[in-house]
């Protein structure tokens, strides 16, 4: 029998949490944190962070997003083959090098507001842009390190064949295509380059350290989502956990919107650099903890408001590394965001966020939509925005990385050259969120005129 692509998908996920949990035991604590949290909320009345009921509220104790980082476009084209077989598509580009970063990305994730349903995991997979190193020599041989290493096994590789030309796998092969697949996320502390090599990489950005090192692309974070991240980031803070000083995304509303994220910072790791026939000790920062709280997905509209609003906040300030000026970026940001409209109604109406349509306990007067939601013959529930956001994720990169790995020199990114490696084409996440818009309305739209004939 075929297992779903959801199914395969559930249980790589879950593999993927338990392999994060040894490998990086804070993350089991983060896990905690965020249970207890999420319990809370979902025990008071008056949650609006439970946003809709059901659906969203299922899912959230398995919710999780992960984050690799990829050398090469072959890389990439396999790993968008690999995310398939578990029916995750490329939606979304996200240009890094706005802010530095040199890599460009995408998210694997699955579409269908079904499919969300049943397992919402996602992976933020980055390419590195090689051609922003600037020193040749270096370049070249960052490359040729990277065109060295096989970073999927044999067995992935077949069975990702298998699935691709028999339309899925059965029960014992999608088992072991998880259990294959995982391997390519796993932390080796054995580097591939020589101690020195390390250095030069670092010198160049530790971005490009991190992902040219390695055998493969270590999962670096695995995110569980909050349904109330300020609760959460004061647990991580007493339990000790070395947190970010400012929680990345929008500031706390009524309405969450978008996408609000913190992190523990990146863990000194011992690495292994060869030499002559053994090894030599070393350090590095790699894998970190981050929780997240997911709100209402916007609008083209919603979001320019978004842009501009932190825009103009991050003009005025900056949040400091050290977090000495934490406090006064988030009353910067409080302010900033005063303007945008913080009831569901409002941001319905203005056509500032996506919802979906259910049918209410109110008679139906007329068709007009307004008529319909003010007698509640209708009603609105936030759709869950399920991307991510540039600005927020250069944050989580730098904080883990330190400042100095804010680089000068950046070079316009291509979506077109992202998607020629990786050999498709990324979906548009608001068209995605459009389509759940349009088919809940038209079927609440159905459903109230089959009532009412
Ligand atoms: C990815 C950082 C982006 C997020 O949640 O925005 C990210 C990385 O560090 O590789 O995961
Ligand atoms: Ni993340």
């Amino acid at each position: 029998m075929t297992v779903s692509p959801h199914q395969i998908r559930a249980d790589f996920s879950a593999a993927m949490s338990e392999m994060y949990r040894k490998e990086v035991p804070a993350y089991g604590t983060l896990v905690e944190i965020v249970e207890t949290v999420n319990a809370d909320v979902l025990d008071r009345d008056d949650n609006a962070l439970a946003l809709t009921p059901g659906e969203d509220t299922n899912r959230i104790s398995a919710e999780r997003h992960g984050a690799i980082r990829l050398g090469t476009a072959e890389e990439l084209a396999m790993m968008g083959r690999v995310f398939a077989v578990m029916g995750m598509e490329p939606v979304g580009y996200y240009d890094l090098s706005v802010a530095s970063v040199p890599v460009h990305s995408t998210a694997f994730r699955p579409i269908g507001r079904d499919a969300l349903a049943e397992n919402p995991f996602r992976v933020f997979t980055s390419l590195l842009r090689l051609e922003l190193i600037e020193d040749d020599a270096l370049r070249d041989k960052a490359a040729a390190t990277l065109a060295r290493r096989q970073i999927f096994t044999d067995g992935a590789v077949a069975l990702t064949e298998k699935a691709e030309a028999e339309g899925g796998l059965d029960t014992a092969d999608a088992a072991r295509f998880v259990a294959e697949v995982l391997e390519t996320f796993r932390w080796h502390p054995e580097a591939c380059v020589d101690d020195a090599t390390f250095a030069e990489l670092i010198g160049a950005h530790r971005l490009i350290a991190d992902v040219v090192s390695f055998k493969g692309p270590h999962i670096n974070h695995l995110t569980p989502r909050t349904l109330d991240i300020d609760a959460a980031q004061a647990q991580m803070v007493a339990k000790g956990l070395p947190a970010k000083a400012i929680v990345e995304g929008p500031p706390r509303r009524d309405c969450p919107i978008l996408l609000r994220q913190t992190a523990f910072k990146a863990l000194n790791e011992a690495i292994r650099f060869p030499v002559d026939g053994g090894w030599e000790e070393g350090q590095h920062t790699a894998r970190f903890g981050e929780i997240e709280q997911r709100g209402v997905a916007l609008t083209p509209k919603g979001r320019a408001l978004y842009d501009s609003l932190l825009a103009e906040v991050r003009a005025d300030i900056l949040p400091a590394a050290d977090g000495s000026n934490a406090e006064d970026y988030v009353a910067r940001l409080e302010e900033g965001f005063a303007a945008f409209p913080d009831t569901w109604r409002e941001l319905h109406d203005r056509d500032l966020a996506y919802f979906k349509y259910g049918i209410g306990q109110g008679a139906a007067t007329g068709e007009n939509l307004d008529a319909l939601l003010d007698s509640g013959a209708l009603t609105i529930s936030p759709i869950i925005y399920e991307d991510f956001l540039p600005v927020s994720a250069a944050g989580i990169f730098q904080s883990n990385l330190g400042d100095e790995a804010r680089s000068g020199n950046q070079t316009a990114s291509s979506r077109e050259a992202f998607e020629a490696a990786l050999g498709k084409r990324v979906t548009d996440e608001f068209e995605l969120y459009e389509a759940m818009r349009a088919a809940s309305y038209t079927a609440a739209l159905e459903q109230l005129n089959s009532s009412a004939a």
